[in-house]
């Protein structure tokens, strides 16, 4: 299928390439990797020439900002890796899209930042990695405490939406994963992290203040429709310390659409699609973790979606979710 649209499609920058080497590290392609994840250019858009991919708005990488301890370095970063997607989105601006990466140490600067990314430069979103940390290593803020109330204000009125990425948990605070690094990072942990990040949002009442926010989460929905009907019938029984007014599964079905980034896989999708239904699930990449060829391979021939649901999947609901300039 031509004309796709794409966007948890990552670009690093020197000050945060250093903390993605540990991923890559037994891949023996780091050189390759390293290459492609700073590049937004030539290379980038010949692998969206070819896998069909018209249009891609592009974020850095995690974790990111959300790793930087000091508050003034991580608004100073922010502010850098910011200048650098919009100089490629001005040169491309047919190809290349843009979300905002926020210093969240500071939920004030945060909102003034994404302030500046949508009015000034015309942004599409936010990409956060996840928690932040602040101060000291073992840190782990989330967003549904009371301090980001006026944060998620702003993205209200700005009326974008916020991808909500994976980043792995602090060691000091995943005794779970003890001497199992491998299972903290994308094959797991990053799901895990992020799926109990959303249900938090969805649990602290965010979405009774500000019903008509939209967050966006990648990997199929980081295993949340799956597990969705279970999450309800549990809490008819336990649901101490939840803070909605409706059910869970009401906000998130409501307040969440999902993405295919890094899953490529007619079962699990199937599964998304039937939970979610084809208007909240939207075509992404995650390149250069994953190849954008792979993505669209599956995609373009996945026998789980009619060729009308592909068009809407692969195009028009991404068109429609960031009011984009294209046909
Ligand atoms: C990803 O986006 O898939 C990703 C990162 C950082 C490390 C590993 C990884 O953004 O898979
Ligand atoms: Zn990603």
């Amino acid at each position: 299928m031509k004309g796709k649209i794409a966007f948890e499609e990552h670009v690093a920058i020197e000050e945060t390439l250093g903390n993605t080497r540990a991923f890559a590290s037994d891949s023996g392609k780091w050189d390759e990797f390293a290459r492609q994840i700073l590049d937004l250019g030539a290379e980038r858009l010949e692998h969206m020439d070819r896998a069909g991919i018209e249009y891609a708005i592009q974020s850095i990488n995690a974790p990111g900002v959300q790793a930087i301890l000091d508050t003034g370095e991580a608004i100073a970063a922010a502010k850098k890796g910011n200048d650098k997607l919009a100089e490629a989105a001005a040169r491309h601006p047919d190809r290349f899209g843009a979300f905002a990466t926020l210093p969240m140490q500071d939920p004030d600067a945060a909102a003034g930042e994404l302030t500046r990314c949508v009015k000034e430069m015309g942004f599409k979103g936010a990409m956060v990695n996840g928690f932040t940390q602040k101060d000291v290593p073992d840190s782990a803020i989330y967003y549904d405490i009371p301090e980001y109330r006026d944060f998620w204000a702003t993205v209200r009125d700005l009326n974008v939406p916020f991808y909500l990425h994976p980043r792995m948990q602090i060691p000091s605070r995943a005794q779970n994963y003890d001497a199992h690094p491998w299972l903290m990072s994308a094959p797991w942990g990053f799901a895990v992290e992020t799926a109990t990040h959303s249900l938090r949002l969805c649990g602290s009442g965010l979405f009774e203040d500000y019903p008509d926010l939209k967050i966006v989460i990648g990997h199929l929905g980081e295993f949340i429709p799956h597990a969705l009907w279970r999450l309800d019938a549990r809490m008819r029984f336990s649901r101490r310390g939840y803070r909605g007014k409706r059910p869970l599964g009401e906000y998130f079905l409501k307040n969440f659409v999902v993405t295919t980034s890094g899953f490529f896989h007619d079962p699990a999708m199937r599964n998304t699609l039937e939970v979610m239904g084809a208007d909240k699930v939207l075509f992404s990449a995650d390149y250069p973790f994953e190849q954008m060829q792979d993505a669209a391979d599956w995609f373009d021939s996945s026998a789980v979606m009619s060729d009308e649901e592909r068009v809407r999947v692969g195009r028009t609901n991404a068109i429609e979710l960031f009011d984009l300039d294209l046909d």
